[in-house]
């Protein structure tokens, strides 16, 4: 077994500690931060959800898969952030919309982007759209980065492209969106910028729009 699929298998069962000692190792061994996502973490919490439909997982095995995986992200973070005195890109507000607690893909799309140069004000989970547009106006944020990721809690997005409008603050953000349900087509529909299927997607998406 590698060192990632030990990750991986460390995540899945939940065993922090593990996921923490071995995330050390492997930076102690040369592993680029960046590398822990796409080899290790993403594929960990994907091999939950399929144990989660399958109903293999019920919510407690997922909670501390969850928890495992943020042991080794919390390791990583600060690792993946840029230099302060850089001037920042842009700023974003990020967070993942009311209703909706899930925020691992979220904190991901947020480390990355600022490890890309961005300043980052994120608002959590189940965030309000007057949150929302509250933190537009105190940080005079350029882009709006909503994640979802449950059907049920999508809609919340448009709720949020829409109060910005009210706001009189449309044209002055650009509104990304992410997460396991959202697709391109629903993106548009709602009036949205860009949709970013992945975190390096919505990193190349938010300096296109940050440039534009
Ligand atoms: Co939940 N859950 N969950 N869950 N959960 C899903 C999403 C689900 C697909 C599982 C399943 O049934 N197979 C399902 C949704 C079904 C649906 O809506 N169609 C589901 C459900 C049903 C629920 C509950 C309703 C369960 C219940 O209570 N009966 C409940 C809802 C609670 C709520 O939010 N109100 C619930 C609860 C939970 C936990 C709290 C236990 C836990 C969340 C812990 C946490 O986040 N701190 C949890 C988890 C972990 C999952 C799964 C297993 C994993 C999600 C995850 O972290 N993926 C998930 C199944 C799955 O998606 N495989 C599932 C890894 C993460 C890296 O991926 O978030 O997709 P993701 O992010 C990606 C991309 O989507 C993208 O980039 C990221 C990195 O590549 N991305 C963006 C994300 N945001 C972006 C924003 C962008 C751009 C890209 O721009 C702004």
């Amino acid at each position: 077994m590698t060192l990632f699929e030990e990750l991986q298998q460390a995540i899945i069962d939940g065993k922090a500690p593990v996921a923490k000692e071995l995330t050390e190792r492997m930076l102690k061994e040369g592993v680029r931060p960046a590398e822990f996502f796409p080899k290790a973490i993403i594929p960990a919490m994907d091999e939950v959800g399929r144990r989660m439909r399958e109903c293999e997982f019920f919510i407690p095995e997922v909670l501390i898969a969850a928890r495992a995986a943020r042991g080794a992200t919390d390791i990583l973070r600060p690792l993946l952030v840029g230099d302060e005195s850089i001037r920042p890109v842009g700023t974003v507000v990020c967070g993942t919309v009311k209703g909706d607690l899930h925020d691992i893909g979220k904190n991901i799309v947020a480390m990355m982007l600022e490890s890309a140069g961005f300043r980052i004000v994120d608002l959590g989970v189940d965030v309000a759209p007057e949150k929302i547009i509250e933190a537009v106006r105190q940080h005079q944020a350029n882009i709006v980065a909503m994640s979802a990721l449950l059907t049920t809690t999508m809609v919340n997005m448009k709720a949020v492209i829409e109060a910005l409008a009210a706001a009189g603050l449309r044209d002055k953000v650009k509104v990304l969106v992410g997460g396991a349900p959202v697709t391109d087509t629903w993106a548009h529909s709602i009036g949205a910028d860009g949709y970013g299927k992945d975190a390096p997607a919505a990193v190349e998406l938010a300096r296109q729009l940050a440039a534009a």
